[in-house]
């Protein structure tokens, strides 16, 4: 099952159990432990007096009660002190006794809140590090649907260095939509009308990128008809067909592959028994990040599913940065993705 992003308020998400980034007495605070109090309603504090308090990295499960998610799953995490008293591994015990105790009572679905990163000062993007790591470690082995739920963009900072070069990238390649586009007639006595070019800025980047309808196509005799058809009978290889070539190549299994790609295991059987499958772009990009494909790889099986990757979209600007820093972690990518408010990919 895929790990998800979602920027919103934990207590409005149903879900077989929200988690809740308590304190040690359990009875309640500010942040998202008192959101999620008011939420669910009293009986939630008159259940949690029982529990006679939690540990650090430790949790304990109540029912949910008012909210539309049917149990919390309530962690302590680490105070931040400087990184130096064990707050990674306490960090990381949160999140591995939740994903425990879902597990044990057989949950499907969870949504974790970014422990630690309000009141307790943990840095931000080292929260979500730890957050993410965890929880694909987990997901190796498990099926589980998990939501990471992002509640202040500033909560989802990939980091500067990284989200500058991001940055960079998108501002030398990104394709002006407002720049001119003028008409060239490229082949005066041909079928083609010509090409369009952009004019202006620019232009080295975008030229060729759109080309103009053939202006009259003819009606087709019956010759051509036939001798399409036989072309027909060679069709190129499809998505379905290459996706499935290049797993055997790479000498993945079926789970490897939609497993790093972040896709559930249903829509991976789905794409696997039709050969005519038409992935959307973000599925089929999951897949050319989880085979590793270089970038011209990565256009070649993007075109199966009738896709390309231009310069006049963030979105395909980064997929193309990860990829040609050689970066495949899809987590990473997506939070890249999230930052600047593009789709995710996977499922
Ligand atoms: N939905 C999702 N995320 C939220 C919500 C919400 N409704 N509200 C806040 N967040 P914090 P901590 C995010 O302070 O750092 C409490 O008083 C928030 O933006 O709630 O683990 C407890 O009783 C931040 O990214 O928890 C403890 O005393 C993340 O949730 C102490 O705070 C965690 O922020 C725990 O501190």
């Amino acid at each position: 099952m895929p790990l998800k992003f979602i920027r919103d308020d934990i207590t409005k998400l149903k879900a077989d159990a929200i988690v809740n980034a308590a304190n040690t007495s359990l009875l309640g605070g500010g942040g998202v432990d008192g959101a999620i109090h008011r939420a669910a309603g009293p009986e939630l504090l008159e259940e949690c007096r029982k529990l006679g308090g939690c540990e650090v990295g430790r949790a304990k499960l109540t029912k949910g009660y008012n909210l539309p998610a049917g149990h919390i799953i309530h962690t302590v995490g680490p105070v931040w002190s400087g990184g130096k008293n064990n707050e990674p591994e306490l960090l990381r015990g949160c999140y591995e006794e939740c994903l425990r105790i879902a597990a044990e009572n057989k949950f499907e679905s969870i949504a974790f809140p970014l422990i630690s990163s309000g009141a307790y000062g943990y840095p931000k993007d080292q929260a979500l590090k730890i957050a993410v790591d965890s929880c694909s470690e987990f997901l190796n082995n498990h099926d589980m649907d998990i939501t990471i739920v992002i509640f202040d963009r500033e909560s989802f900072d990939i980091g500067k260095k990284t989200l500058k070069n991001i940055q960079a990238f998108i501002d030398d390649n990104y394709y002006d939509e407002t720049i001119e586009w003028r008409y060239t007639d490229a082949r005066p006595h041909g079928n083609f009308r010509g090409i369009l070019r952009p004019f202006g800025k620019n232009t080295h980047h975008a030229a060729g990128m759109a080309q103009a309808a053939p202006a009259n196509v003819p009606v087709l005799e019956e010759a051509c008809a036939e001798s399409l058809k036989d072309k027909l009978k060679m069709i190129d290889e499809s998505f379905t067909e290459m996706l499935l070539r290049k797993i055997d190549e790479k000498g993945m299994s079926d789970s490897d592959c939609y497993k790093k790609a972040n896709i559930d295991r249903k829509l991976f059987s789905k794409i696997r028994s039709n050969k005519d499958y038409h992935p959307k772009k973000s599925t089929a990009v999951a897949f050319a990040v989880a085979l590793e494909l270089d970038i011209d790889e990565t256009k070649e099986m993007l075109l199966k599913a009738g896709f390309g990757l231009s310069n006049s979209s963030k979105f395909d600007i980064i997929i193309r940065y990860f990829i040609e820093n050689g970066n495949y972690n899809i987590y990473e990518i997506n939070e890249a993705l999230f930052q600047f408010d593009q789709v995710l990919i996977g499922s």
